[in-house]
């Protein structure tokens, strides 16, 4: 696969609530660093989310507003594609399983899906006990219903999943459950659903997601989370069967004619992640591709499927949709045939970023206890690009971080505008006053400057290094080992004393400084790109030169300058935004 091409997708938010710095932090700005990143190295790239509208989420929080599901999902859905938009995460389509104009789509897809499983015999029919709520006479999937998790006893788990541990479970293993509902204790009745036999496919999953561990065999290194929340379980427990319809009327029908699955809609875990699949259809159509089109890349051994979301969804993206993948396959391979589902190449997750209160402990972000920094709040107060630059230092790659106001100011002030926004502003500054706004005459370059150069080039490498490998924490450090490197050679070679004394040695070191700065520009780009296209402007240049393998290409000497403008804002840390 010399130019392979890449499908990204980041978890689809659910469409009842606005978008957080949680939410940005964990699954779309490293995405759409990765996809910036992926573009400039030249791939040919579709970038893929929209809200995950069905499901008792949704249901939950129409009842609580008081208007409709549909009404709700939209207003949410519009209120997250703007947010995502003021942030330049900028994807090529933001559907919606839901929203008019992909519903249909959706439908199609994920009951085709479902046939498939069907067809192949990968689903048991049974009848379980489920909960059922007396006074809202009705059963309680997923999230209707809480109570005590039974693998890490917090209290507060759903019915599907806890949020404290991401483990799945079946509803009826929750301690003293309770409906959401009704704050009633719901009593357990039979009902009819579809498991999905995991069992007979766990070995063929254990064996794919083994190789992700593996370095010798893995063409993609899988961070250490998302190995032991899918390999480490299989390996500890197995996979039991798991339910993939639900009793309620919002969401996909179960596509069968049997008595039993009137009343049903599949689980929204089923159908979420075939949204990427039904969005990826709809785009493929809008670009006159055909609404088939969507299998150029989802059943394309040449294209790269990279999933990026957050800690509560690895059981899903590492385990049930591959799974569910694996049951629509004809042949015994392990990634699928070509006109297969192709198992994704890598699923990136991240864990939960928390809030924290100046003196106080880290909280979870919350709606009801105003623990959360809203994108919305944060634009209006706010560039986009300090948010990016913080989130991205800060991400909670490894294990949960914190976000916390004042750390945010303190970063922005005394790194982003310290080191990057100092470097270019003093290097233009200088080029505009005494070198007429144009790249002055490298001269005969000694020693320190072509060392400079050197380094500068390696260090191109190291955050290349860094974004192959998706550490995007880390490739924001080596970029930014770049900026202080021009600043140290600006230090270091004193234009503002040698214009006094030798021009010809300030007119090379300003020379080596506008070098730095226009290969950083490139370097920054997917990472603070609003900032990346004023140093576009201010160097005279157009957006070719965010070509990542030409960010070592010199100005030549002469060329025109555009003119400075701010790149970095002073952030008052006695001005800080609050929260709500
Ligand atoms: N909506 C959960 C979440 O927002 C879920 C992700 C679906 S990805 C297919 O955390
Ligand atoms: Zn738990």
């Amino acid at each position: 696969m010399s130019n392979p091409r890449y499908l990204v997708t980041a978890a689809l938010p659910y469409s009842n609530n606005r978008l957080h710095v949680g939410h940005i932090a964990g699954a779309y700005l490293p995405a759409d660093i990765y996809v910036r990143y992926l573009r400039a190295r030249g791939h040919d790239v579709r970038f893929i989310c929209g809200s995950d509208d069905n499901g008792v989420a949704a249901l939950k929080s129409a009842r609580e507003e008081g208007v409709s599901v549909e009404a709700l999902t939209a207003k949410y859905n519009r209120s997250q594609r703007e947010s995502f938009a003021g942030l330049g995460i900028n994807f090529d389509i933001f559907g919606g399983t839901h929203q008019p104009g992909f519903v249909e789509t959706h439908e199609r897809l994920s009951q085709e899906f479902f046939l498939r499983i069907h067809e192949k015999g990968l689903f048991t029919k049974r009848t379980t006990r489920q909960l059922y709520d007396l006074e809202a006479q009705q059963f309680l999937p997923d999230r209707f219903v809480t109570g005590t998790c039974p693998f890490c006893k917090s209290p507060g788990a759903y019915g599907d999943q806890c949020e404290n541990c991401n483990r799945v479970m079946e509803q009826t293993e929750l301690i003293n459950p309770i409906s959401t509902m009704t704050g009633t204790t719901p009593e357990p009745r039979e009902t009819t659903h579809w498991f999905l036999r995991l069992d007979q496919l766990q070995d063929r999953l254990a064996t794919w997601l083994r190789e992700k561990k593996d370095p010798q065999k893995a063409d993609a290194q899988w961070r250490a989370i998302v190995i032991n929340q899918s390999v480490g379980r299989i390996e500890s427990e197995g996979l039991p069967e798991r339910a993939m319809t639900r009793d309620m009327s919002w969401g996909v029908p179960v596509p069968l004619n049997d008595p039993d699955a009137a009343g049903k809609v599949l689980y929204v875990w089923f159908d979420a992640p075939i949204g990427y699949v039904s969005f990826t259809s709809v785009l493929c159509d809008q670009l006159g591709e055909g609404a088939d089109g969507y299998r150029d890349w989802w059943m394309n051994p040449d294209c790269r499927v990279v999933n990026f979301i957050g800690e509560d969804n690895i059981v899903f993206h590492a385990i049930t949709f591959p799974a569910m993948m694996l049951a629509t396959h004809e042949s015994d391979s392990i990634q699928g045939e070509a006109g297969e589902y192709q198992l994704p190449h890598n699923v990136v997750a991240n864990a939960f970023l928390n809030f924290k209160f100046p003196g106080q402990d880290e909280e979870k972000m919350s709606k009801s206890r105003g623990t959360a920094l809203w994108i919305e709040d944060y634009l209006e107060a706010y560039d986009p690009d300090p948010l990016r630059y913080y989130l991205t230092a800060i991400a909670p790659e490894q294990q949960r971080a914190a976000f916390e106001m004042a750390d945010f100011v303190s970063r922005n002030n005394g790194e982003l505008l310290a080191a990057l926004g100092n470097l270019v502003n003093r290097t233009l500054t200088f080029a505009h006053k005494y070198f007429d706004g144009k790249v002055p005459d490298p001269g005969e370059r000694d020693t320190f400057d072509r060392e400079h150069l050197e380094r500068c080039r390696k260090q191109v490498a190291r955050v290349t290094e860094e974004l192959e490998a998706c550490r995007f924490k880390s490739a924001l450090e080596e970029m930014m080992v770049l900026a202080r490197h021009g600043n140290g050679y600006f230090d270091a070679t004193k234009p503002f004393q040698t214009r006094k004394t030798d021009m010809a040695a300030c007119g090379r070191a300003v020379n080596v400084c506008l070098q730095t700065v226009r290969t950083l520009t490139t370097v920054m780009a997917p990472f603070l790109p609003f900032s990346a296209e004023r140093c576009l402007r201010m160097l005279g240049l157009d957006e070719s030169a965010l070509g990542w393998d030409t960010a070592s290409d010199e100005l030549p000497a002469g060329h025109a300058l555009g003119e400075t403008e701010y790149l970095v804002k002073k952030l008052d840390p006695d001005e800080v935004l609050g929260v709500a």
